[in-house]
C-alpha cells in the first residue's frame, strides 16, 4: 500500500523536519502550594505551613525541557505536617522548584504579571503554601494557592535582525557569528529565532537574534505575524536588513521597492509596540552585488538620509507616525563574504551598543540624582526649624 501511494504520488508529504520541531516560547503550568498541617487544640500546637512553588532561573535551559520535566504540567508543593503531642510545631511542607530558562516572564491565567526571571538564580514564588492550623484558623490547615501560570519566554540578545523574508538576515548571522541558521532563496526559510554570538578580538561577546521574516500586514497575522516580535523587546539594538531590489512575496502580492520595505518595517514595528522605535537602530542594505544595485542605491541614498521627510510623503496606508532613526546605513553584499565589509558591520554593531550603554548609564545617573535631590529636600523640610 505504502509502495503504491508512493508510485501514484498522492502520499501526503511529511512536514520538513525543522518545521516539525517548532519553537516553544510559551508554556502553561498548573501550580499548587502545599496545604498547611492541622494544629492541635489541646496543646495549642501549630501545624506546619504548606510548601511554596518557586520558579528559578537556570543556565542553558529551554522551555521544552521544562515541559518534559513537569509531568502533566502540574506541580504541587508538599503539605505541612500536623501538630502532634510529640511535635507541637508541625514541620513545613517541601517547596517545589520549577527550573526555567532566563528571559521568562510569568503571568497568571488572567494575564496579570507575576514577575520576571532574567538571569540564572532569579527566584519567584508562583504559588504560596497554606498556613498551618493555629488558633486563628480554628486549628485547621489552610489550602495552598492553586492556579494556572503562563511562562512566556522572550529571548535575551543584544541585537535583533529584523527584515522582510529573503533579505539576507540569516546570511548575515552566519557571516558574523558561528551560528548556522538555514539560508535559502525562498521566503520564510527561518521559522524560529536563532541566536548567534559575535566574538571580537578582545573577547567581547555580543549576541544577535535572527528572527523569522516580517511582511506587510504582519500585525493582521499575515505571514508569521507579529508572533516573533516579542523577542525584539529585550534587545538593545535593532538591525534592519533590506534587499536593495525590494520584495514581492508572490505575483499576487504588491511589489515593494527597497525604500518601501524599510517604511513598512517601521510601520510593523510601530503597530507592534511604538516604544521599539526609540531604540538605537542600524540599517543594512543588502545584495549590493545584484543587477543595477549601485544605481538604485545612488538614487535612494539622499532619500535615506532624509528618511523622515520621505516617510511624511508616503501613502497613509503604509505611513508610520513614529519614525525609526538609523545611526548608520551600510550598503553591503553579505553573500560575497568580503572580510572588510563583515568587520565593518561588526564594528558598527559594537559602537552602537557602546553608545546605548553610555546613554543608559547617563539616564540611570540622572534618575539617581533626582531621587537623591528629592530625598534631601524631604529631609530638609522635616528637620530644618521653620520660621514662625
Ligand atoms: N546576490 C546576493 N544574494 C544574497 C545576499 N545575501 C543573501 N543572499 C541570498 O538571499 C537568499 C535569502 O537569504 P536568507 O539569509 O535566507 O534570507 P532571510 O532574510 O534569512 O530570509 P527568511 O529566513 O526567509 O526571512 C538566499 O538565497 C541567499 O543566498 C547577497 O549579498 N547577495
Ligand atoms: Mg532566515
Amino acid at each position: 500500500m505504502v509502495f503504491l501511494t508512493q508510485i501514484l504520488g498522492y502520499a501526503p508529504k511529511p512536514l520538513r523536519k525543522f518545521l516539525r520541531r517548532g519553537f516553544m516560547d510559551s508554556l502553561r503550568l498548573h501550580v499548587k502550594g502545599g496545604t498547611g498541617g492541622m494544629g492541635l487544640p489541646r496543646y495549642g500546637g501549630k501545624g506546619g505551613s504548606g510548601g511554596d512553588v518557586y520558579v528559578v532561573g537556570k543556565e542553558k535551559y529551554s522551555l521544552p525541557e521544562v515541559s518534559g520535566k513537569c509531568k502533566k504540567h502540574r506541580i504541587s508543593a508538599g503539605s505541612g505536617s500536623d501538630s502532634s503531642a510529640k511535635g507541637i510545631l508541625g514541620k513545613s511542607g517541601q517547596h517545589a522548584v520549577i527550573d526555567v530558562p532566563s528571559g521568562v516572564t510569568v503571568y497568571d491565567e488572567n494575564g496579570i504579571l507575576l514577575g520576571e526571571v532574567n538571569k540564572p538564580g532569579d527566584q519567584l514564588i508562583v504559588a504560596k503554601g497554606g498556613l498551618g492550623g493555629c488558633p486563628e484558623t480554628g486549628f485547621s490547615g489552610q489550602r495552598g494557592q492553586a492556579h494556572t501560570i503562563i511562562l512566556d519566554l522572550k529571548l535575551i540578545a543584544d541585537v535583533a535582525l529584523v527584515g522582510f523574508p529573503n533579505a539576507g538576515k540569516s546570511t548575515l548571522l552566519r557571516a558574523i557569528s558561528y551560528a548556522k541558521p538555514k539560508v535559502a532563496e525562498y521566503p520564510f526559510t527561518t521559522v524560529r529565532p536563532h541566536i548567534g554570538t559575535i566574538t571580537y578580538q578582545d573577547l567581547r561577546q555580543i549576541t544577535v537574534a535572527d528572527l523569522p521574516g516580517l511582511i506587510e500586514g504582519a500585525h493582521m497575522n499575515v505571514g508569521m505575524g507579529h508572533k516573533f516580535l516579542k523577542h525584539v523587546e529585550r534587545t538593545k539594538l535593532l538591525l534592519l536588513v533590506a534587499d536593495i531590489q525590494g520584495f514581492q512575496l508572490s505575483p499576487r502580492h504588491n511589489y515593494r521597492n527597497c525604500l518601501e520595505t524599510i517604511v513598512l518595517l517601521n510601520k510593523e514595528l510601530e503597530l507592534y509596540k511604538p516604544d521599539l522605535l526609540r531604540r538605537s537602530a542600524l540599517l543594512v542594505i543588502n545584495k549590493m552585488d545584484t543587477k543595477d544595485a549601485d544605481s538604485i542605491y545612488k538614487d535612494i541614498k539622499s532619500t535615506l538620509r532624509q528618511f523622515p521627510d520621505f516617510v511624511s510623503q508616503c501613502h497613509e496606508e503604509i505611513r508610520p507616525e513614529k519614525i525609526i532613526r538609523f545611526s548608520h546605513i551600510l550598503p553591503v553584499a553579505i553573500a560575497q563574504k568580503n572580510p572588510e565589509e563583515i568587520t565593518n558591520i561588526k564594528t558598527h554593531i559594537r559602537q552602537a551598543l557602546d553608545v546605548f550603554e553610555q546613554e543608559k548609564e547617563v539616564s540611570e545617573q540622572e534618575v539617581l540624582k533626582n531621587k537623591l535631590k528629592e530625598t534631601l529636600q524631604r529631609e530638609m523640610r522635616l528637620h530644618v526649624p521653620a520660621l514662625v
